[in-house]
């Protein structure tokens, strides 16, 4: 049977009535202090609701896993309640939310750190890049990032327990299920990449070692919650935040089938196209290969994001590319999307100075059809 937009999908224990999911989008607009959600998030989710599954913006497990001003949290009681507030008005409208779950490693700044100690990674190298930091006025600016600090071994064992305690809040808050944030060039991507990762001891070197972080934490999550609750997203071949692998066939395809272990709810990738929130300009000509080869590879439901539209996503659908797609900006303009997308209607262009911070300006107050 063909796979369209508007075809059914089982996902987990979840039966979703289409395939039109919302992407991860950070929009830096958690409450403060605390990094809560606040009434304006929870109508923010509430209007995007009609989403088959939304995945929530990405969510600090913990406060050493954050790297960006103004982004919310899953650790502290009152972001649970917070959640719980999202969780239960989109339940309200029919809908149904994953949390992301995401620690940045070293794409953070002491500013966020307790203490103000340096920001944690696989290996004491910096990311080519800056974080959007606070100033000494708590103002937002893009900062420098340190050189960070080299995980110690419990220092990483507290790691996947603060992923367990996470996805444990997460639910108490609500939410459907997990989706563990491994891309992008945050800490289990640092992991991954050989760019990113020299250590010399068993999270470093091999593919298995490499892997063994992000496969210890989805047994940690899975373990608390469920499999069939948990969703991983992977970015192979992105080259944001100076990522970069020198086999990523064997590792990424090492990884997706050591996925299929667990009865996961789904696989997410990105495509390379779109990463944050520039075009690519180092596109790698081996990804269309690699995609498939992690389809082949990778037995349970396929999600891809990066710049699809209606008729794109339709294509990779109908030739088996994918299973479900998730649309990002899309989304931020359009709280309706997935009624446009059926009736091929009109889509509002989305506004870029808006996507991060501020207030309802760009965010709640897009118009969805009469
Ligand atoms: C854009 C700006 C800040 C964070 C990611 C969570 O790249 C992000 C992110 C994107 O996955």
């Amino acid at each position: 049977m063909t796979q369209h937009l508007f075809s059914p999908l089982q996902v987990g224990q979840i039966s979703l009535d289409h395939r039109v999911a919302m992407a991860p989008l950070t929009r830096s607009r958690a409450g403060q202090p605390g990094n809560v959600p606040t009434p304006l998030n929870v109508e923010y989710y509430r209007q995007r609701a009609s989403a088959a599954l939304i995945i929530s913006e990405a969510t600090q497990i913990s406060q050493q896993g954050q790297g960006y001003a103004w982004t919310p949290g899953i650790h502290s009681k009152e972001q649970i309640e917070g959640w719980k507030a999202v969780s239960h008005a989109v339940h309200a409208e029919g809908g149904t939310i994953f949390l992301q779950l995401w620690h940045v490693g070293r794409v953070s700044h002491p500013v966020f750190q307790p203490d103000g100690v340096l920001p944690v990674a696989p290996t004491a190298m910096p990311v080519p890049g800056k974080t959007f930091i606070l100033d000494e006025h708590g103002n937002g600016v893009w900062g420098d990032v340190p050189v960070p600090q080299e995980l110690t071994l419990a220092g990483i064992h507290e790691i996947v327990e603060d992923y367990r305690r996470a996805a444990r809040n997460a639910l108490t808050a609500g939410m459907d299920g997990v989706e563990i944030h491994a891309g992008n060039g945050y800490l289990l991507d640092q992991f991954i990449n050989t760019s990113s990762n020299q250590r010399q001891d068993i999270y470093g070197g091999n593919i298995e070692n490499r892997a063994r972080l992000l496969l210890e934490v989805v047994e940690a999550v899975s373990d608390e919650v469920g499999a069939q609750r948990v969703g991983v997203r992977l970015t192979p071949m992105g080259r944001f935040m100076g990522m970069g692998d020198a086999t990523p066939e064997a590792t990424f395809g090492y990884i997706a089938r050591k996925l299929n272990d667990w009865n996961l709810a789904y696989l997410h990738l990105v495509e390379p196209a779109i990463v944050g929130t520039v075009k690519d300009e180092q596109f790698d000509p081996r990804w269309d290969a690699i995609i498939k080869l992690l389809r082949d590879e990778y037995r349970g439901v396929l999600m891809l994001a990066g710049g699809y539209d209606r008729e794109s996503a339709e294509q990779a659908l109908a030739s088996g590319r994918a299973d479900i797609i998730a649309f990002g900006r899309p989304f931020i303009s359009n709280p309706d999307l997935p009624a446009r997308l059926r009736a091929d209607l009109p889509l509002n262009p989305a506004d870029g100075t808006t996507f991060f911070g501020g207030n309802a300006e760009g965010y709640t107050d897009y118009p969805a059809l009469a």
